[in-house]
């Protein structure tokens, strides 16, 4: 195992590699083979896996009850850039070791914000140059980037749709400086994730305003990265509520109206996290569909919540219905438009070893693999697609053909009611199709 950096972070563990479903090795695949060819790709390509920076190597286990209970190494140096550069040799070695593509960052998330926009701006580019370094060296890429506009307690009333235009402008320059960071790293997408772009109180808030105020940012955020050469998508990440009572990125079909009211339907897609699909009442298969009837259904941010209470709990995946289920909306959808899975996802504050934040991912990007092939065999051995498909058969010819060819007029429904008479019942038979679905898996 050749190393990145020069000192072994996580010892013991050499690269994770397939060993298939009877294998009794934990540090093994079951599942993902990266060049098995499902549906016409391979695994690595359908997916693209990516590991979140923040919470893999920044999050701690700190909750809102008690501090961090995973000390970290490489968060010993006092200096900021050092302890950047020993967190990005951990990540790299991490990343490389798991197998996996693609990784994904906040701009705080890479090294510690400075006292000053000045001192933040020469830390960013700091840390830029060394991660160019480990891309070149390790073959490592950028499936997103963001900036975190959030955390800060100048953000407190939110980024762009802060009262306040200094707040904003604010927002604007460290956006720019995340967007200049991204490109400068080959990112393939930039991703805007409204943590406090909401209200915690309507009556302090002016809605109309602030909705206006964030469709102009994001066009003018959209033009300079154009401006400067950068050709990836733009995702929106959609969450309903949390930190903020209500979030404006309410869900996919509140997105959707949103880019299309303020022009930005041609630039931006969506990036769907399970969570926040379970915090809006919804399935994540629900979200990927609505996402996909409109082509912007852009990367996921793989995890999943606590079905028994209300938090962001950013779970590993392990719930292999979900899991098929989102695969069948997946494949039908073609795949993701620019997009990857992302795993948003931490591991548990009492999981303290080095090596639990392994498994966390091992079985996360399995659960992926095996929700693909099941989806996979689902649509192309079983009935489902043509059972799905029959349902709407009347309007495959006559007269409901005329209909979806904008060839009938309201009084012709008038008239074939009027001829028709009484109709007789057309079952949903959705036992069959949860059974169908049960027999895959
Ligand atoms: C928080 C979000 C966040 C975004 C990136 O709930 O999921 O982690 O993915 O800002
Ligand atoms: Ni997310
Ligand atoms: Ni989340």
């Amino acid at each position: 195992m050749a190393l990145i950096g020069d000192k072994e972070y996580f010892k013991g563990i050499g690269e994770i590699k397939f060993e298939g479903k009877d294998s009794d090795n934990p540090f093994a695949y079951k599942y993902y083979n990266p060049d098995q060819v499902v549906a016409g790709k391979t695994m690595r390509e359908h997916f693209k896996f990516a590991v979140a920076y923040w919470h893999t190597f920044c999050g701690q286990g700190a909750d809102p009850f008690g501090p961090g209970t995973q000390n970290f190494p490489w968060d010993e140096p006092s200096d900021a850039i050092d302890a950047a550069k020993a967190k990005a040799d951990a990540a790299f070695e991490f990343i490389t070791k798991l197998g996996v593509d693609y990784y994904c960052f906040h701009d705080f998330d890479l090294i510690q914000e400075g006292a000053t926009f000045t001192e933040s701006e020469k830390r960013i580019s700091a840390i830029v140059d060394i991660l160019k370094g480990k891309q070149a060296e390790s073959g490592v890429k950028l499936l997103w980037g963001t900036a975190n506009c959030f955390s800060n307690p100048r953000y407190m009333n939110g980024a762009s749709t802060n009262p306040d235009f200094n707040v904003l402008a604010r927002a604007g320059g460290q956006i720019k400086l995340a967007l200049d960071a991204t490109i400068a790293l080959n990112g393939e997408n930039y991703v805007f994730w409204g943590g406090r772009e909401g209200y915690m109180s309507l009556l302090n808030t002016d809605l109309k305003r602030e909705l206006d105020h964030m469709g102009r940012f994001l066009g003018m955020a959209r033009d300079y990265a154009r401006s400067q050469g950068f050709k990836g998508n733009f995702f929106i990440e959609p969450k309903p509520m949390e930190p903020m009572k209500h979030q404006y990125d309410f869900d996919s079909a509140t997105v959707v109206g949103f880019l299309n009211q303020y022009g930005l339907q041609d630039d931006f897609k969506l990036n769907l996290e399970f969570n926040h699909a379970t915090l809006a009442s919804h399935t994540m298969q629900h979200e990927m569909e609505v996402a996909a009837a409109h082509g912007m259904l852009g990367s996921l941010d793989a995890n999943r919540g606590d079905y028994q209470n209300g938090w962001d709990t950013d779970q590993f995946p392990n719930n292999i219905t979900e899991i098929t289920e989102a695969m069948i909306t997946f494949l039908q959808a073609g795949g993701l438009q620019g997009g990857g899975v992302n795993f948003d996802a931490k591991i548990r504050r009492n999981s303290t070893d080095m090596d639990d934040v392994f498994h966390a991912h091992i079985g996360g990007i399995d659960i992926f693999a095996r929700g693909l092939i099941t989806a996979d065999k689902i649509l192309t051995s079983s009935s489902y697609e043509s059972l799905r498909k029959k349902r709407y058969s009347s309007f495959d010819t006559g007269k409901g053909g005329d209909f979806e060819n904008g060839k009938l007029d309201f009084k012709d429904l008038y008239e074939i009611a009027k001829e028709n008479g009484e109709l007789d019942l057309q079952s949903g038979k959705q036992e069959l199709f949860e059974n169908i679905i049960n027999q895959y898996i």
